[in-house]
């Protein structure tokens, strides 16, 4: 299929102000009666045709302004639905249509999930359910009247409103819903189910009480608390930092276990996977417990940076992605630890969004073209997009940014617009100029900042000279200087040194922000009496990479002793990739591994030292993965990186037993509490059980098997069996049937217990994973399930990449088997095999032959063939 691209849009040639839709409910069939109230848009050419979305419709009526259409009044050609004559001012189009939402297994549009009905429509899925101008800016207001049956589906929702309900007395009922804010019909959203209602409330500081209801399956009720108590703290938390008011009286969230993605934010319906709902402490790890707060606010967010203002096309995506991630990111760092938060979030780009804009799937945050728009759902445009928009808050500050903020919504509330109208609003509040910054919106790839310094001790002088520097990527051969804010501060001796920059009165703190916009740049500091360490990036103040000439020495100094708590722990992490990259070279020349002195040192200083901030500590303790230690080496050196890895993590488990089983009976709890402070401890004590499982695994198991028969909550009982994992399978297996046994009716946590067996690190793991694909507890119709145990196996840098290319075979099968059931899952899985050229020639011959495998099957779907021909270009 042909490209899009973004330079070709034009405005919609018809606008619909009404919408009112009926659907006669049911899993096999679904009749959808749909009335468009249109008119021509006067921005657009005055003689166009109607020309209407739909895919797998069978069309059974359409008429216009009251009269039916023969079959020659209107054309049906693949996926259009084409009128030519249509009345020059305003008209109703009326259209009826079946579709079957029992075959739907794509998840896009009406499906079934666990019995009930439920739909997904972005970013093109609204197509699927009638004919429509299926493109985000055509905003119109919806009316929705849904008729079932009683008995099968008791509880009908959709988008607004509710203001009818009517027993039909057959055995069926009907509901009416209106929503009185025009949004695009991707925002659409239905659900007819029996579900169970968990019920709360939030009164808004304009005095408005909102009914927060949460639909789950039976059962789960007591699972939902959680879900309910973030979505209060966001609503509050929008309001006191931008002003921002919930607009309706209903906020109903329901949980569905078959989903594609994590959640959607449908105009007050939003529709969430299960995972991202569901929780208690005995089936949630810590892990869930956050990622549920910070899904549940992003949704929620969503209502004004999205559904008040949303894109006007769909290369506009990181307006709402970029700008609502950044959003979550502040609300989690407000609700738990900024600085944990930060380190948290930069680790997620650097091990995903790195890796892709490195590779074959470069693109800028705002795409120049896409083949299938949900390949564009991307770590680029949503991680990288929000580092873009925290990039605008550091340059031009946080009362500036709220005053965009505001400035944004009272241009555009009720709009699509695009990225431009976000920066002009920005620029406009601030008066600052960012048209250099732009760039960042149209160049792909990570930028390279290298750094360098001189120390004139006569001048008293400290000169930094920056540099920046950005590979090519397809399509841009050539990348102009970027707009780079650098966080900059100077450890001296005893601490930060006040700074004052060449040609100032006076010093202004002892963090400054320094605008690097050329290729190579000089700032000199004044009055730096002595040799002073500069700690660059601070907070992670650009996603970029940093080169400077750091020596060991100087990372164990900015570890122990930098006041910005994110670069002590980044020049941890550098030291342990140094060391580690330097045991893979030891690997690679058959040389014996030898644990290094000075890092065991530090390590061994950060461990002594935990208790003063044990959830700092895990993190610092803890060592790099294998994409951002693979993204380090010219060619991925999968075996060396694995041997070194885990070399490294035994080493220090055996060293450092003594502290790590003393820090382990020092932390361990009576109580259970979800505090930042106890999830840090948690995961201190945790971190040290799984370091003890790899330096002395024979004396580790007794304590990882108690463990896990004793925990009396999930983040415990899953790192007592990961650990038992790491020890052995003769170790693990008894712990394995255990826990299916007592969590086998927990969907959430059967998928727990598939991803903990497709990453272990046992040779027959790809056997195992086969014969799990045959076990009552998997399904290859739900995404969780085909994450847990394919995308885990993805994940296992050992055996999935195992030099025999058995693992990329298996996981070909696998992409060619969903890619007719699934494809945007499918289209997931075969990611995993992009980036082949990164690897070994033996790998990569493995790899590409399975691409081209791949690319051979006839009528491949449009997701998968992009990523297919990208990865082979
Ligand atoms: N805006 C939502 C995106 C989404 C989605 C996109 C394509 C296919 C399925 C999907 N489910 C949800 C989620 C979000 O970013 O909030
Ligand atoms: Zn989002």
């Amino acid at each position: 299929p042909a490209a899009i691209r973004r330079c070709d849009y034009t405005p919609p040639a018809f606008l619909v102000d009404q919408v009112e839709l009926g659907f006669d409910l049911g899993e096999a069939r679904t009749e959808v009666r749909a009335v468009l109230h249109l008119r021509r848009n006067p921005a657009a050419g005055a003689d166009l045709p109607l020309v209407l979305n739909g895919q797998s419709l069978e069309t059974l009526r359409v008429a216009l302004d009251g009269r039916d259409l023969t079959a020659d009044e209107y054309r049906v050609e693949g996926e259009r639905l084409t009128l030519d004559n249509v009345p020059a001012d305003a008209f109703m189009l009326e259209t009826t249509v079946a579709n079957d939402p029992a075959a739907n297994s794509a998840l896009e549009g009406l499906y079934v999930s666990g019995g009930m009905l439920c739909t997904q429509c972005e970013a093109e899925g609204f197509r699927r359910i009638t004919w429509y101008p299926d493109r985000p800016d055509v905003m119109a207001r919806f009316r929705v009247r849904l008729t079932a049956d009683r008995a099968r589906y008791p509880v009908l929702l959709s988008n607004g409103n509710l203001i009818e309900e009517t027993d039909l007395g057959d055995g069926r009922h009907s509901a009416v819903w209106d929503d009185p804010f025009p949004k695009p019909c991707y925002l659409f959203a239905l659900v007819a189910g029996d579900l169970g209602l968990v019920e709360g409330d939030f009164v808004t500081r304009s005095g408005r009480r909102v009914a927060l209801k949460f639909w789950v399956e039976h059962g789960n009720q007591d699972q939902a608390g959680h879900a309910l108590a973030s979505l209060q703290k966001a609503m509050a938390w929008d309001e006191q930092v931008f002003g921002l008011e919930y607009d309706l009286d209903i906020y109903n969230v329901v949980a569905v276990s078959h989903f594609n993605m994590g959640a959607m934010e449908n105009k007050s319906l939003n529709v969430f996977n299960s995972k991202f709902v569901l929780a208690k402490r005995e089936t949630a790890t810590d892990f869930d417990f956050l990622g549920i707060e910070s899904v549940i606010a992003h949704e929620y967010f969503h209502n004004w940076t999205g559904n008040r203002v949303t894109c006007r096309d769909w290369f506009q995506l990181t307006l709402k992605e970029g700008l609502t991630v950044f959003r979550d990111q502040e609300f989690s760092a407000d609700m738990n630890s900024r600085g944990l938060q930060r380190l948290g979030d930069v680790r997620n780009l650097r091990a995903a969004q790195f890796i892709e804009d490195n590779g074959p799937m470069a693109h800028p945050i705002r795409p120049e073209s896409y083949v299938e728009i949900n390949n564009f759902y991307t770590s680029t445009v949503y991680q990288k997009g929000a580092e873009v928009i925290r990039m605008i808050h550091t340059l031009i500050g946080a009362d500036a940014f709220r005053k965009g903020m505001d400035l944004y919504f009272a241009r555009h509330d009720g709009h699509a617009v695009t990225c431009e109208d976000f920066v002009a609003a920005m620029e406009d509040a601030s008066d600052d100029d960012l048209s250099q910054f732009r760039r960042w919106y149209s160049q792909a790839g990570t930028p390279r900042v290298t750094a360098r310094w001189d120390h004139d001790q006569t001048a008293r002088r400290l000169t930094l000279s920056l540099s920046q520097d950005t590979r090519p990527t397809p399509g841009q051969p050539e990348k102009q200087p970027f707009h780079i804010p650098v966080a900059v501060g100077l450890v001296g001796a005893d601490g930060d040194l006040p700074l004052r920059l060449e040609g100032e009165n006076a010093a202004q703190g002892t963090t400054r922000v320094l605008n690097l916009t050329l290729p190579e740049q000089d700032f000199v500091f004044e009055d730096v009496a002595e040799a002073a360490l500069p700690s660059l990036l601070r907070g992670f103040s650009a996603p970029v990479i940093l080169d400077a000439p750091y020596s060991r020495a100087d990372l164990a100094r900015l570890m122990a002793d930098d006041s910005d708590a994110f670069n002590r722990w980044d020049a941890g992490q550098e030291l342990a990739i140094r060391v580690i990259l330097d045991l893979v070279a030891d690997h690679a020349a058959g040389r014996p591994l030898a644990l290094d002195e000075d890092f065991a040192v530090a390590w061994g200083k950060v461990l002594a030292d935990y208790a003063a901030d044990p959830a700092f500590a895990a993190e610092a303790l803890s060592l790099p993965g294998f994409s951002v230690l693979g993204e380090r080496m010219e060619t991925i050196d999968v075996d060396g990186i694995c041997a070194a890895t885990k070399f490294l993590a035994a080493s220090l488990g055996k060293r450092f037993a003594a502290p790590l089983l003393r820090l382990r009976e020092v932390l361990a709890e009576s109580g259970y509490a979800l505090t930042p402070e106890a999830i840090g401890r948690r995961r201190l004590r945790n971190g040290a059980l799984t370091f003890l499982a790899h330096g002395q695994p024979a004396d580790t198991r007794v304590l990882a098997a108690e463990q896990f028969r004793t925990a009396t909550n999930m983040t415990d009982q899953l790192t007592a069996l990961s650990a038992l994992v790491v020890i052995g399978a003769d170790a693990a297996g008894p712990a394995l049937a255990a826990f299916y046994e007592q969590w086998k009716d927990e969907r959430l946590v059967v998928n727990k217990w598939l991803g903990i067996q497709a990453m272990a690190d046992w040779p027959d793991v790809l056997d195992r994973v086969k014969v799990l694909m045959e076990h009552p507890a998997f399904d290859g119709r739900e995404p969780n399930k085909i994450y847990a145990l394919i995308g885990g196996f993805a994940a296992n840098p050992q055996w999935f990449h195992a030099a025999d290319g058995a693992g990329y075979a298996f996981m070909a099968d696998r992409v060619l088997a969903l890619d007719s059931t699934n494809p945007q899952v499918a289209s997931r899985m075969a990611r995993s095999l992009m980036r082949w050229k990164r690897f070994d020639p033996a790998r990569q011959s493995h790899m590409r032959g399975q691409l081209e495998r791949i690319g051979a099957k006839p009528g491949l779907s449009s997701d998968v063939a992009e990523i297919v021909a990208k990865a082979l270009a």
